[in-house]
């Protein structure tokens, strides 16, 4: 089994897809080519320039106008080299695009800053897609608010993730494991945060995953856990010094309880209604010092027993 600290390697990542296979064929004739390129352009430069430099005063040099047979060669070999590469490269390119037509579809939603996959069948993952081995999957991605980019470096492949519209990317694994996806496109100060896994599992373990309830056997709290560490770590911190700017939202420490002060100048008790309100319409009460419309809004997103084990979660947080 290959898995993703085997990935760690000074070129390229480990290849999980034939279509990353052939990515790397194409990038090493490339980089082959270039160099042999380089080697001869550079090294000619330089045999000329010793081989002709002048070798006495008033020496001259012969007078050649043309060279039909040089000239056709070094356009030609070039010509044809450039033809294959782009033919190569847009061979790779078709595949990479062409998507499957009985494939398992996933949606994706991107959101500051982090991922949401949910199957067919409503099972919905934070941060972690989980897809069989050897079958096409294709994943149907909308981001919730800014541009992003899904990147799983071991596929070779990456697609924006644009609010508003759908675009779609497909992959076929064929090495179990589990991969880094990394969102490529900057959405703002946590975007190095944005982090999730693609797992590859066999078909029976697959099968599993997907039948089984997300929480299953979970206590509320561990619920909670979870969720808050796939969707809300990156802007809340557990602990007194999680402050800003080192998180944009404020410390879930002692907070259940508590007068919180509010921007409007305000007060408000943190009850189970003030937290739910937080998540699902974090811009209807705004915290003191920290500015509205950074939260996205979790209604649609999160289920009720995700909401409900938060609150739980948060309670416990002291
Ligand atoms: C993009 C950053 C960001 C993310 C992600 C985020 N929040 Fe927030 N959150 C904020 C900011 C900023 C505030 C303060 C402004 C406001 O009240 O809307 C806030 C306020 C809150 C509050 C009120 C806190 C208080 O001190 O009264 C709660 C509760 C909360 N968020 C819960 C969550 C939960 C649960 C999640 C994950 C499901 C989450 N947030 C995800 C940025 C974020
Ligand atoms: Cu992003």
């Amino acid at each position: 089994m290959s898995s993703a600290s085997s990935t760690a390697s000074h070129f390229m990542p480990f290849a999980a897809t034939k279509i990353a296979a052939g990515v790397d064929s194409l990038y090493y004739f490339l980089l082959v080519a270039s160099f042999i390129s380089c080697v001869l352009v550079i090294g000619g430069l330089i045999w000329f320039a010793v081989q002709y430099r002048r070798k006495y005063e008033g020496q001259k040099t012969a007078y050649i106008s043309h060279n039909t047979a040089l000239e056709f060669l070094w356009s030609f070999i070039p010509f044809v080299i450039f033809m294959v590469v782009f033919v190569w490269g847009w061979i790779v390119y078709y595949q990479l695009r062409s998507m499957p037509e009985n494939g398992l579809e996933v949606a994706v939603t991107a959101q500051k800053w982090n991922w949401t996959f949910t199957y067919k069948n409503g099972r919905k993952s934070q941060g972690t897609l989980t897809v069989p081995i050897g079958q096409d999957v294709k994943l149907i991605m909308t981001s919730s608010d800014v541009l992003h980019s899904f990147y799983v470096p071991a596929f070779r492949n990456k697609q924006d993730v644009v609010p508003g519209r759908y675009t779609a990317l497909w992959f076929r694994a064929e090495h179990e494991g589990s991969y880094n996806l990394f969102c490529a496109e900057y959405c703002g100060d946590q975007h190095s945060g944005m982090l999730g896994k693609v797992n590859v599992v066999s078909r029976e373990k697959f099968d599993e995953y997907l039948g089984t309830e997300p929480y299953k056997g979970l206590t509320p709290v561990e619920i909670g856990q979870k969720v808050y560490g796939g969707a809300c770590i990156a802007c809340h911190g557990l602990t007194v010094n999680d402050v800003k700017p080192l998180k944009l939202g404020p410390t879930f420490y002692m907070l259940f309880g508590r007068k919180e002060s509010l921007a409007d100048g305000s007060t408000v008790d943190v009850d189970e209604d003030y937290l739910r309100e937080s998540i699902v319409n974090p811009n209807a009460k705004v915290v003191k010092g920290y500015d509205a419309g950074v939260m996205p809004t979790y209604a649609g997103q999160l289920d009720e027993d995700e909401i409900m084990g938060l609150i739980e979660f948060i309670k416990t947080v002291k």
